[in-house]
């Protein structure tokens, strides 16, 4: 005999998924309960938080080759910025914003880097916050993601494979670029061919001249600046003598441009480790120039 059993019809369920929900960065139409777009990858939460604020988020980048030290910064910047509300006030929205930070001072604090940003932008840490200047009453709603260095190189060489750094770069307000200032010092150029192409594929990305990269601002900050004086004291000068095509370029194509030095540690020792090779152990945290290059884009942002 079979019992018959009374199986209630959920069919308001059905009716959530009839009202899509479009992805903030390349306005696809996901259903509500999208983790992440279905067409870019970014994450949904982003377009969840956006819609319950007033003012809609602005997307600041973060760019430089595998190894320019974006993950160790962006983490920094926000640690930083969460302990000193004197001079920029941050209030991470979502749990998920705190991710970055929480890694990068974990690590730090047991004297290691973190580690490489993996090139699936499903893993990348996204960060979306408010954050409040001293004399300026309306708020900013910042996201910024730490994107892996391989993955915008991948775009860049071959444009629309990863659609999620095509879509964000389209709409980004302003960037932050890392280049490795210690590999410039060396006379190693990778970080500055990857830099220059960078900064072609941006100023080719939007065509109508409206919306063109020229006008938005760009910070070239030289990474690891505790190993080079020479870019802490003058990065504009070192730029010149160390990265003239790149200098060149930033003259020519971005009229708000702005160069910088920056360092997390104060000192690192290398020891050469038979399964990773040459590791660098940071010895003392000592930050220098981290907010500044921020502070400078948040400005040009608000004109
Ligand atoms: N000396 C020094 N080395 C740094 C600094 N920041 C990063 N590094 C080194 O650069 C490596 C790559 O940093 P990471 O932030 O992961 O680079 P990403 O690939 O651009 O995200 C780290 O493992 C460190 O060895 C710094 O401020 N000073
Ligand atoms: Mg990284
Ligand atoms: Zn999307």
């Amino acid at each position: 005999m079979t019992k018959s059993v009374i199986q209630p019809l959920e069919s308001y369920r059905l009716a959530q998924y009839a009202v899509p929900v479009s992805c903030y960065l390349c306005e696809t139409e996901n259903t509500f309960d999208a983790e992440l777009c279905t067409h870019c990858q970014a994450p949904m939460a982003l377009a969840h938080q956006a819609k319950s604020q007033k003012i809609s988020p602005r997307l600041i980048g973060a760019l430089g080759a595998s190894g320019a030290g974006k993950t160790v910064y962006l983490g920094m910047l926000m640690d930083m910025l969460s302990r000193n509300p004197k001079r920029l006030r941050i209030m991470a929205r979502g749990a998920f914003s705190i991710t970055l930070q929480q890694t990068t001072t974990h690590w730090l604090s047991r004297c290691r880097f973190p580690d490489k940003t993996a090139s699936e932008p499903d893993r990348w840490n996204w960060v979306h916050c408010q954050v409040r200047r001293p004399k300026v009453r309306q708020p900013m709603e910042l996201i910024m993601p730490d994107m892996a260095g391989e993955a915008i190189l991948e775009e860049v060489d071959h444009p629309h494979t990863y659609r999620v750094i095509h879509s964000f770069l389209k709409k980004c307000s302003g960037v932050l670029v890392l280049v490795d200032a210690v590999e410039l010092m060396r006379g190693r150029h990778d970080h500055d061919y990857f830099t220059m192409k960078l900064l072609s594929y941006l100023a080719e990305l939007n065509v109508d001249p409206k919306q063109s990269w020229r006008k938005r601002p760009v910070a070239i900050v030289f990474t690891k600046a505790d190993q080079c004086d020479e870019c802490l004291d003058d990065p504009n000068g070192f730029a010149q003598s160390h990265a003239t095509g790149l200098w060149q370029q930033c003259h020519e194509r971005f009229d708000n441009h702005r160069f910088f030095a920056a360092s997390v540690t104060g000192a690192c020792a290398n020891y050469d480790n038979p399964r990773e090779g040459r590791v660098s152990v940071p010895l003392r945290i000592e930050p220098r120039g981290i907010v500044e290059p921020f502070e400078w884009l948040l400005e040009g942002l608000g004109k």
